[in-house]
């Protein structure tokens, strides 16, 4: 079995998330989406909530499963059986970082590192900025899964 992770914080999953999980569920037996814990950034979003929403969206999706890790990606791919991680590409700037963390991910363990360029349709879409713009009342609607839409309304207006 080809088993390839695709690692993020996910906080939340976008619409770009779920194009290039779609693509790497389509290019291996079994993709992982791994919601990797970092202790020094607080989300908006729970660990547990992160993974409930990515199962939500990924449901129809057969060949995924969705996990969260604390601690070095490699070490999960290590742990897993994993061949490959498999990121999507927004821009240059996406590019040097994650050809670098690629490097490193191959010299650490010898995984592999699939960049796939993204969805144009995508390019704009980060976690970060569709909180931003949804936490000043603006529609994010086609910016992410109707769960994470509903689950982002009801935590604003928690916050608020
Ligand atoms: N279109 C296409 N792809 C997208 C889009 C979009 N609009 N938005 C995000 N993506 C893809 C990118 O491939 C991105 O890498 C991935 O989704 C995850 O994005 P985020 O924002 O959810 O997650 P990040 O960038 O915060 O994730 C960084 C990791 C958690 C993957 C990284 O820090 C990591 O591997 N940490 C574990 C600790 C470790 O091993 N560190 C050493 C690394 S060398």
């Amino acid at each position: 079995m080809r088993r390839a992770v695709c690692p993020g914080s996910y906080d939340p999953a976008t619409n770009g998330h779920l194009d290039i999980i779609e693509r790497a569920a389509a290019l291996f037996d079994e993709v992982v989406v791994a919601v990797l814990i970092n202790p020094k950034k607080q989300g908006l979003f729970t660990i547990e909530e992160r993974l409930e929403m990515l199962r939500e969206t990924t449901r129809d999706l057969p060949n995924v499963r969705v996990d969260s890790w604390r601690g070095l990606l490699v070490d999960y791919c290590r742990e897993h059986d994993i061949v490959a991680v498999a990121k999507g590409l927004r821009s240059v700037s996406d590019f040097d970082y994650e050809l670098q963390m690629a490097q490193m991910n191959r010299e650490l363990s010898g995984v592999e590192t699939l960049l796939m360029s993204n969805n144009p349709a995508y390019s704009f879409l980060s976690s970060s900025l569709v909180k931003e713009v949804a936490t000043y009342g603006g529609d994010v609607s086609d910016m992410v899964p109707a769960v994470v839409h509903e689950r982002l309304k009801e935590k604003l207006a928690q916050r608020s």
